[in-house]
């Protein structure tokens, strides 16, 4: 069988599925599109909206980053990663269809590639403006709505690596702080103490912030 591969860069989404592959404890490669050989090129093969992340799993090549993670999940039931019972999934995908649609899709998408909604470059502040204004109530309306140290339920989900990567996107600009946001702050604290999130770092795929 030809071994699980994860395709990344460094601090990218890829983070969440990169955590969620050791904390089930498969082996797996992972390749860096930007300093692979060829990296760019075999990425747009195996995912033609040339995006990361991807993962090869038998043969599949599974693109989005949400269902990346529930491919991975499904590889180990016992860890409950899609949450406890039947209403806990349903609130994993609530969460994630929330953090990678509107959050990250359309509240970074327009500060990060304003080029994707104006041709006039004249108007891309205009817009980064206004995306990081439905960022900001977005972490709020997040802030809001954690009740504990996980998204959902008692135990570690999906959910909770990629509220991590959504997370460093706001501290690294000082959206997000202890002082603003103390439960986000609270999840990404216990969160940085599992080995997973270390190992992840120790490959060189994120950087340590501080929570
Ligand atoms: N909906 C996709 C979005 C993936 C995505 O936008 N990934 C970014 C990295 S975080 C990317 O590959 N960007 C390259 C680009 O926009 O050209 C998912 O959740 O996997």
């Amino acid at each position: 069988m030809s071994p699980i591969r994860l395709y990344t860069y460094p601090e990218s989404t890829s983070i969440a599925p990169h955590i969620l592959l050791h904390e089930i404890g498969v082996d797996f490669e992972t390749v860096d599109v930007t300093s692979a050989e060829n990296g760019l090129e075999e990425l747009r093969k195996l995912n033609p909206k040339a995006r990361i992340p991807v993962l090869v799993i038998d043969n599949q090549v599974i693109t989005e980053s949400t269902a990346i993670m529930t491919a991975i999940a499904q590889l180990a039931p016992e860890k409950h990663l899609l949450g406890q019972s039947n209403l806990e999934t349903v609130r994993v995908y609530e969460w994630l269809n929330w953090l990678s649609g509107t959050l990250h899709g359309h509240a970074w998408g327009m500060v990060l590639r304003p080029e994707r909604y104006i041709d006039d470059v004249s108007m891309y502040d205009a817009i980064r403006a206004k995306g990081m204004l439905a960022a900001k109530e977005i972490y709020e309306m997040i802030e809001e709505q954690l009740e504990g140290v996980n998204a959902v339920g008692h135990g570690l989900t999906i959910v909770d690596p990629f509220l991590y990567v959504v997370y460093r996107w706001a501290a690294s600009r000082g959206i997000v702080s202890k002082e603003t946001h103390p439960k986000i702050c609270q999840l990404v604290s216990e969160l940085v103490k599992r080995p997973s999130v270390k190992r992840v770092i120790q490959a060189g795929f994120m950087t340590v912030i501080e929570t």
